[in-house]
């Protein structure tokens, strides 16, 4: 079905003007219909990469009516600070198309904007406190409800043994003479992967309500305050580490250059953006976190970027099935990258640590 009769699927006021492709998320198709007096973002879900829509949805209502109602409490406006979904023509939630296709809309939130990357360590440090809250507001969020929507989603180790050695070992594509180099950087730091996941299995560190995908671009600001608005994107919201909600923040944020930066001299973490962030996050969060995970914070950053690096070039391998690319080599050059900012978290490592102490 084509975007225009999908929209007519909705219960949208007014006329249609216009429809277009919006936002550079990886995985799902993001559309912004301009109804005039409003506009709404319609979504359509990647059911190759989340397999139960039904689960995933649910998870996306659950947590979404929770926020609302701790919004209201507060005094709050839902409708900006939270997302509010309209239903389809015939009531249901979100829309099931006879050949499969999913789909779901919200209301787009006006004079508001996500950023690919922060101007100013401020700004920055705005969204760790969001992130930071988004963490502390979802504390009591009875975790056990949620359905775990992508298995092992950030589990280092797994996806280490289970993702990227198969992908390397088939080399269906051919393409692994081409990353010998890639491929050793991941395998030289194996036994540096598991910090995280052990301590998570011995319940030093607890499985929490965490949205495991905290880039920069997941948050709405206000135009015209430039305070944060809203956390979105709660695809991925589902028990695991707070940890790696803090790294994965870090990793897009606190990096000099774009994910897809070619010119590998520009990548670097930034340690003023690092302490910005750090700053922010646990201000809103640092009293709820234990000893533990406040002494593994600088190492999740370089944990979820190598991860993050490791997967990039395992669908590299793979032949392009799971991000989206824009030319053939853009995952390999996503995971050159990736990995170029690891190498410098590695310089800087005792110094990320000496903030978190700090902070
Ligand atoms: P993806 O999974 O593709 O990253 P997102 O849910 O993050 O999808 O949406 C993509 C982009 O669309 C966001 O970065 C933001 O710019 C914009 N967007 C999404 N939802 C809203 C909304 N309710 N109001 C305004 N803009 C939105
Ligand atoms: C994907 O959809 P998007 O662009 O927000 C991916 C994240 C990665 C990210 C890398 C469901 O996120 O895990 O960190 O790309 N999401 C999924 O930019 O795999
Ligand atoms: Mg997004």
């Amino acid at each position: 079905m084509d975007i225009k009769s999908i929209i007519s699927e909705f219960r949208f006021e007014g006329e249609l003007i216009s429809v277009k492709e919006f936002g550079s998320g990886h995985i799902n198709s993001t559309y912004i219909a301009d109804f005039g007096e409003k506009r709404y973002v319609i979504q359509k879900i990647n059911t190759n990469v989340f397999k139960n829509p039904d689960a995933l949805m649910d998870n996306v209502f659950s947590v979404t009516r929770y926020l609302k109602n701790i919004i209201i409490e507060n005094g709050g406006e839902p409708e900006r600070e939270t997302l509010k979904f309209i239903r389809t023509t015939d009531g249901r939630e979100y829309l099931k198309t006879s050949d499969g296709e999913c789909y779901r809309a919200y209301i787009f939130v006006e004079n508001s904007i996500c950023y690919d990357s922060a101007d100013t360590p401020e700004m920055f440090k705005k969204s760790g406190a969001a992130f930071g809250q988004f963490q502390k507001l979802l504390a009591s969020f009875p975790a056990d409800t949620l359905a775990e929507t992508i298995p092992h989603f950030h589990d280092t180790p797994w996806r280490f043994a289970n993702e990227f050695e198969p992908a390397v070992l088939k080399n269906i594509c051919s393409r692994a003479e081409s990353c010998e180099e890639e491929i050793s950087f991941v395998r030289e730091r194996e036994k540096k992967l598991y910090r995280i996941t052990d301590a998570l299995l011995s319940g030093e560190v607890p499985l929490r309500v965490t949205h495991n995908d905290t880039k920069l671009n997941n948050i709405l600001f206000d135009k015209n305050t430039g305070e944060s608005l809203a956390v979105i994107d709660l695809d991925t919201v589902m028990p695991g580490s707070a940890l790696y909600d803090f790294g994965d923040s870090i990793r897009f944020g606190a990096s000099t250059a774009a994910e897809d930066e070619k010119d590998l001299g520009k990548v670097e973490m930034s340690l003023e953006y690092f302490k910005a962030y750090a700053e922010g996050y646990l201000g809103e969060a640092g009293a709820s976190l234990t000893e533990t995970e406040k002494g593994l914070l600088a190492y999740s950053a370089w944990l979820i970027t190598l991860e993050c690096g490791m997967r990039f070039l395992t669908d590299y391998l793979m032949g392009d099935v799971y991000f989206k690319t824009d030319y053939p080599e853009h995952n390999l050059v996503r995971a050159k990258n990736q990995f170029k900012l690891v190498s410098d978290m590695e310089k800087k490592m005792s110094e990320m640590e000496e903030i978190i102490k700090n902070c």
